[in-house]
């Protein structure tokens, strides 16, 4: 349709260079021909050219101090992407690819994952160029207050409450608290992600990956399949990746790669997790010391598939969680999944397949669950602390873990009813889209052109 094409092409000249960004727009645009063509006040509203335009855009300097003594400076940003239905809510990503456009992309996403939750959420996502490899204790507690110093005058409990993501896990959430609780004095919910000793909720850590797995479960029981005696395969080792292999494992399924910066673990009889946690969360290494403990497991280094994709998605397996970064499967990846008879594709990474790719599982009409529905189980959970910080309430693991999946099971029905009611059937991705789409964009027009 001659819109997208025009959005896509006003974009490429107003904010040059956010690749990443792009896609996201395009996938969700290609989505909601059918639903722009049905209801035609959207367009009307100028609802498009809104959306993908965000509210607010902070981009400041971080300047901090390493052990020996010398200076960095780093880029920091949050971008308050829409507040429609609820504070702006989403993670903070440190690492060196970070750019205007991959935070950008990832705020955008946000916006519909918020939205498919049902949840009072609005969109947004922040970080910074930052490469924590190698930083100590010391460097990255510095690195969190400066980044804070900047960032704690646009946040708060009820206008913007980021978390975690690439890079930011409960140690960074802490830091960065501490800081902000020194500069307001406010001890309030104004991060999600908490440690458990003091205003976190318990299962916030799991959510996303096991919210990935509850997803998966929908889709299969719906072709009347279980996750019972499926071999998976996992890319990542990071906070997602672990509590995905977790619930697989807890599913009776088996999970039988993993893999980080470095590469790609494969162990036949399964991914010994307690020895992958030891390594990623309390050592902080490569996966390349796994194979030290089992020499019969296979370890690719990262850069093996340079032109073609990537290591982890060419065993054979029923099916694949990509819990890594964006553009991690490519067309070239799916292929060779569809061709080892995958039946299922998980994300609990934000955007992992390529277009292409996802035209490739779309096409052959395996399971596939997009990110913004399959891995919406950690915002969600984060809404659920926030609601506990607010009322000074402690639920119990059970409790926040019976209403995530509850909400999984939520956004499948909602995006697959949405899929059926615009003739694509089956099609998540576009259900997905719409059914986010909708709810933002009624909000937008009740609340005026502001
Ligand atoms: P972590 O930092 O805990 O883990 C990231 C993992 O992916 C690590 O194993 C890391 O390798 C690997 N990785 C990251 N970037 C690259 C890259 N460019 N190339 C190869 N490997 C890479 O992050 P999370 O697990 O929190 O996040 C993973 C994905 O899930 C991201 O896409 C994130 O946006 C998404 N997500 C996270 C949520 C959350 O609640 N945390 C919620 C929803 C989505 P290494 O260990 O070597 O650094
Ligand atoms: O991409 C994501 O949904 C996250 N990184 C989690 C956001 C959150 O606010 O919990």
């Amino acid at each position: 349709m001659k819109y997208i094409h025009q959005t896509i092409s006003d974009l490429m000249r107003s904010s040059p260079a956010q690749t990443e960004f792009y896609q996201a727009v395009e996938e969700v645009l290609n989505s909601l021909a059918p639903l722009l063509e049905k209801h035609t006040h959207y367009q009307q509203q100028a609802i498009i050219q809104r959306i993908v335009e965000p509210e607010r855009q902070i981009m400041f300097r971080v300047p901090w101090v390493d052990d020996d003594g010398q200076i960095h400076v780093n880029k920091g940003y949050r971008i308050e992407f829409n507040s429609s239905l609820g504070p702006y809510k989403g993670g903070l990503r440190f690492h060196p690819s970070v750019n205007a456009g991959i935070i950008k992309f990832l705020g955008f996403e946000q916006i519909f994952k918020n939205a498919l939750t049902g949840l009072p959420l609005g969109g947004g996502k922040g970080g910074a160029n930052f490469d924590p490899k190698g930083r100590s204790d010391g460097e990255i507690m510095r690195f969190c207050q400066s980044f804070i110093t900047e960032l704690f005058r646009h946040i708060g409990p009820t206008t913007d409450v980021p978390a975690g993501d690439i890079g930011v896990g409960a140690r960074e959430i802490g830091y960065m608290f501490g800081q902000y609780k020194r500069l307001t004095g406010n001890y309030d919910g104004v991060f999600t992600g908490k440690s458990l000793l003091w205003g976190g909720s318990l299962a916030r850590k799991e959510a996303t990956g096991y919210g990935t797995v509850y997803f998966a479960e929908c889709m299969l029981k719906e072709r009347k399949d279980s996750l019972n005696g499926k071999r998976c395969l996992v890319s990542g080792a990071g906070n997602v990746a672990i509590y995905t292999m977790e619930k697989l494992y807890q599913l009776g399924a088996t999970p039988i790669t993993c893999s980080d910066s470095s590469g790609t673990i494969y162990h036949d009889r399964g991914i010994d997790l307690k020895l992958v946690k030891q390594l990623k969360e309390k050592q902080r290494v490569s996966l390349a010391h796994y194979a030290e403990s089992y020499p019969e497991a296979i370890y690719t280094e990262a850069a093996h598939y340079p032109e073609d994709g990537h290591a982890v998605w060419r065993y054979r397996a029923d099916a694949a969680f990509p819990c890594a970064t964006q553009n991690e499967l490519t067309l070239m990846d799916a292929k060779a999944l569809l061709t080892n008879d995958c039946k299922l594709v998980s994300e609990g990474a934000n955007m992992p397949s390529t277009k292409a790719a996802v035209d490739a599982f779309i096409d052959a009409k395996i399971a596939y669950g997009p990110s913004k529905a399959a891995n919406a189980g950690g915002v969600a959970t984060s809404q659920l602390e926030m609601a506990q910080n607010a009322s000074m309430q402690k639920w119990t693991f059970e409790q926040v873990d019976e209403q995530l999946k509850q909400i999984m099971q939520n956004i499948f029905i909602s995006s697959s009813h949405a899929a059926k009611e615009f003739g694509h059937e089956g099609n998540l991705v576009l259900g997905a889209n719409i059914a986010g789409f909708r709810r933002v964009a009624d909000a937008m027009i009740e609340q005026g052109v502001v």
